[in-house]
């Protein structure tokens, strides 16, 4: 039977990423809702349900890998019964697609269940690279090589920025093609008064809110942040906002030490966080690296204008001096100097934050960037037969 009588038939697409919060998980859900809204049954496989996905929605099933514990191995192993949870998932539900974001373990568990399947019963394997996985683990030499053979592997290469897809042949070496396919981002609208939030965080009408949102890994320089941030002479004029997605405990010293601890409003398990997002006046990133920056693109739908290191792809994200200023890498002077010049001038931020939130619709919403997947995914599906699920005499 003809998997594309209808080239444009609804697709089968199972979808596995980190369910925790981090920019890869959250790109990989939403696409999953985005899908499923527009009439594609998506199949989310992971070792728990990903914290963005809502309990109930239509076409959208959460498959969970459950992983054991067995006295012999120190470490537990989860990429095994990942691929076995994606032949089955494949088999049971015919998938057309297996899209795997974060190439690790990801990517190599779905050529694994793919090597399972009977030919006829084979979804096509697409990996998106996100960043670390390529920049850092690509580098291990304990991993490099199996991230490369996982690649070459895979039907379709993605990348969330052309640095990454640069990255990804210098740093492993992988010539294939990789298709750049941007990070996309529509939150919904808020729920919560802006005047409500501000109140709740302790943030005064005459104060720059100045917000931060990441997973507070080493790569994101929270150090380099506090200490920019500590550099600001008017500290009547702002208060830093961090919704942390990592453990926020390791800098409250140092928060102590740059004499910060007023001027800082922390949250964590932050579901909604459209409402912080609508009541701040500036977003602020520091990291050393990141090859598209989510949180950014989160900020500019919120017209919030960003100071961000020059690095990685976030100068594709953002204009410098026209949707956000970007100031050399590892600067704290350079970067309290950009956040001063910008809290100082209201009239400057609101041009560059009302110019980030027509870019950000123009060229990173899902409309824009939904198509281009699915044009992806129609491109890789060809003609394949309708087969009994079973794989060497076991039956999924
Ligand atoms: O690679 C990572 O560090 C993890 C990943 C994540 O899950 O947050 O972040 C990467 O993917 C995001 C979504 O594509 C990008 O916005 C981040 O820039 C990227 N992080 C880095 O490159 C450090």
């Amino acid at each position: 039977m003809s998997n594309i009588s209808n080239p444009k038939r609804p697709l089968r697409i199972g979808i596995t990423c980190y369910p925790t919060v981090g920019g890869s998980g959250v790109v990989a859900t939403e696409l999953g809702i985005e899908l499923a809204r527009r009439g594609h049954e998506v199949h989310f496989i992971s070792y728990e349900r990903p914290f963005r996905l809502p309990e109930q929605s239509e076409n959208i099933y959460f498959h969970k890998v459950t992983i054991n514990s067995y006295g012999l191995f120190k470490y537990p192993d989860y990429t095994l019964p990942l691929s076995v949870e994606m032949a089955k998932v494949s088999c049971k539900h015919n998938l057309d697609i297996l899209h795997v974001h974060y190439a690790v373990p990801h990517a190599t568990a779905a050529i694994l269940a793919h090597c399972m399947l009977p030919e006829d019963k084979q979804p096509k394997v697409v990996t998106t690279l996100h960043g670390t996985d390529t920049t850092l683990l690509g580098a291990d030499p304990g991993y490099g090589p199996a991230i490369l053979h996982a690649l070459k592997q895979s039907d379709v290469v993605t990348a969330v920025s052309e640095f990454l897809k640069a990255e990804t042949d210098r740093v492993i070496g992988f010539k294939g093609d990789i298709k750049v396919i941007y990070n996309f981002s529509d939150l919904p609208a808020p729920t919560r008064p802006k005047s409500d939030v501000r109140n709740e965080l302790g943030v005064k009408d005459n104060e720059v809110m100045i917000i931060h949102a990441s997973n507070l890994r080493p790569v994101k320089r929270f150090d380099l942040l506090l200490k920019a941030v500590a550099g600001i002479k008017k500290r009547d004029a702002f208060k830093l906002v961090v919704i942390a997605g990592g453990e926020f405990a390791p800098y409250q010293r140092e928060v102590q030490e740059l004499g910060l601890q007023d001027k800082i409003a922390v949250r964590e398990n932050v579901l909604q966080i459209e409402n912080y997002l609508q009541a701040a006046d500036l977003a602020l990133y520091t990291s050393d690296s990141e090859s598209f920056c989510l949180g950014i693109l989160e900020a500019m739908l919120f017209n919030c204008p960003s100071v961000s290191t020059n690095v990685g792809g976030i100068p594709e994200v953002v204009q410098n001096n026209k949707t956000g200023l970007l100031v050399p890498p590892g600067d704290a002077q350079a970067l309290t100097n950009a956040l001063e010049a910008l809290i100082d001038d209201g009239q400057k931020r609101k041009e560059l934050g009302d110019a980030a939130a027509i870019d950000a619709k123009a060229r990173f919403s899902s409309d824009v960037l939904i198509p281009q997947y699915e044009d992806l995914y129609y491109c890789l599906i060809a003609d394949s037969a309708q087969s009994s699920c079973s794989m060497s005499g076991k039956s999924f």
